[in-house]
Order: structure tokens, then C-alpha cells, then sequence
């Protein structure tokens, strides 16, 4: 039996350790996806930080808990100690817990700032979320377009090669080691614009704007999820991101700028 829990738990520590290296979420998964951005790298090694604290106060409350069931069990002390009040152990109990929650909370805070603090963007692209797909606009000198993207059905994703329930029709590009600032917003209802292996997810509020970054440090195709419950259709409307060079990139704009509609129509004013 403990051989067993043994070789499950160790089963278990290495499906954590090694999920961390798979760029799709895969079944019985227990770890994030490969982190492609410094966000989502915080975000674990701050995943990691607290596993390792909740792991020894989780330890140390189990044995205290059974050091206490079985030495002071109803059959040896059929009297009960009448002890109370012991100013060290209140101390102690008080000031542990709150020195733990400052460990915790100088990493959180410092996560905090870096995901909300954007660095100065290269690349701008709105994301609208939409009952139930998402429009996207590359506004700005180099832009200058507007297209929509829909989620593949089984068929056309299984032909695409794409992953099911994650493929678009038309994904997004972004340059490589670039910080890409994604405004967010929404038509309809709230939606949630993420991407787990960027550590991104913002709210898409209709009326407003937010605003979220991500700098992918590799080249590949990166996918997310509406992650707002958004209607009947909220699990149709996946994010497929392409990361590429500097010069794929500048050749796919080149590209869109023709196949997609203008987003800014030069207004034509009346000859004199
Ligand atoms: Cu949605």
C-alpha cells in the first residue's frame, strides 16, 4: 500500500514536472503549459514558490493533527488537561502565519506590477470578442486592417491540421521577442481574451477598453481560449497565434494590408 502511494505520488510529481515541456494541454495534464513569455515564467516560478510553502504548512498541520489524535486520544487521558493560555505559542501562531502571508505577498505584488506595467508596444492589435468569434484590427501605420476569426469545426481543423476546438480560420501574427500590446474589448457581452502559455487573460468588457501585453520569446503557434462564460457558443471561439520573425512578419502584413478590408479608408476630400 505505501509502495503504491509512493509510486503514484512519484507518477504524479513527474507528470508535474514534465508537463511544464508540453506546448498543448495534454490528458491527466496537473502543470501549466510551457511558458513562451517572461510573464508566464514569473507566473511559474511564483506557482512554484508557493507550492513548495502550501507543501510544508499542508505537512506540518497533517502531523501536528496526528501527533495531537493520538497521544491525547479520549483512552490515555481520561482526564483531560485543563491547560490553557500559553503567551509564546500565541505568539508564535500569530506572528509565523502573518510572516508567511509577506513571503507570499512581496512575489504576488511584484507579478502583479510586471503583468499590469505595459512596456512600451511594438505591435498594437485590438481584439474584439464577438458572439461567439473575435475581430481582429491591426490599427496604426503598419496596419491598417480588420479581419475576423472564427473556430474551425472538427472537419476543417482535422483537414487544417490544426488542434481541434483550438484552430482558426484566420489566426493573429506577431513578431518574435517583440512586446505586443493586445486592447481588448467587447461587441456583445464580456468575453475573456487569454492565452496560457503567455500568462495573458483579459476581460473583454463591452463599452471599455483594457489592456494586456505579451513578449513571446519563441517562435510557434500559440493557442487560448475565450475564457468569459460569453452564451451558448463561448467554448467555439478559440485564439490562434502565430509567432514569427521580423521579416515573416512584415511579409504577412504586406499580405493582409491586401487581403484584409482597410480599416482606416483615406477620406477623399473634394479637389479645389
Ligand atoms: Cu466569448
Amino acid at each position: 500500500m505505501t509502495f503504491r502511494k509512493t509510486a503514484i505520488s512519484a507518477a504524479l510529481l513527474t507528470l508535474l514536472a514534465s508537463s511544464s515541456a508540453m506546448a498543448l494541454p495534454i490528458d491527466w495534464q496537473t502543470g501549466f503549459q510551457a511558458s513562451a513569455t517572461p510573464v508566464m515564467e514569473q507566473i511559474e516560478s511564483f506557482h512554484r514558490e508557493l507550492f513548495y510553502i502550501i507543501t510544508a504548512v499542508s505537512i506540518f498541520v497533517a502531523v501536528l493533527l496526528g501527533w495531537v489524535i493520538i497521544k491525547f486520544r479520549a483512552s490515555v487521558n481520561p482526564n483531560p488537561s485543563k491547560v490553557h493560555h500559553n503567551t509564546l505559542l500565541e505568539v508564535a501562531w500569530t506572528l509565523i502565519p502573518v510572516i508567511i502571508l509577506v513571503v507570499i505577498a512581496i512575489p504576488s505584488f511584484k507579478l502583479l506590477y510586471f503583468e499590469s506595467e505595459i512596456p512600451t508596444p511594438d505591435v498594437t492589435i485590438k481584439a474584439i470578442g464577438k458572439q461567439w468569434f473575435w475581430t481582429y484590427e491591426y490599427p496604426g501605420a503598419d496596419g491598417g486592417f480588420t479581419y475576423d476569426s472564427l473556430g474551425l469545426s472538427d472537419e476543417a481543423a482535422a483537414k487544417a491540421g490544426k488542434p481541434r476546438l483550438l484552430g482558426v480560420d484566420n489566426n493573429i501574427v506577431v513578431p518574435v521577442n517583440k512586446v505586443v500590446e493586445i486592447v481588448t474589448t467587447g461587441a456583445d457581452v464580456i468575453h475573456s481574451w487569454a492565452i496560457p502559455q503567455f500568462g495573458v487573460k483579459m476581460d473583454a468588457v463591452p463599452g471599455r477598453i483594457n489592456k494586456t501585453w505579451f513578449k513571446a520569446t519563441q517562435v510557434g503557434t500559440f493557442y487560448g481560449q475565450c475564457s468569459e462564460l460569453c452564451g451558448a457558443r463561448h467554448a467555439y471561439m478559440p485564439i490562434e497565434v502565430k509567432v514569427v520573425s521580423d521579416a515573416e512578419y512584415a511579409a504577412w502584413l504586406a499580405d493582409s494590408k491586401k487581403k484584409f478590408a482597410a480599416l482606416d479608408v483615406p477620406t477623399r476630400v473634394a479637389a479645389k
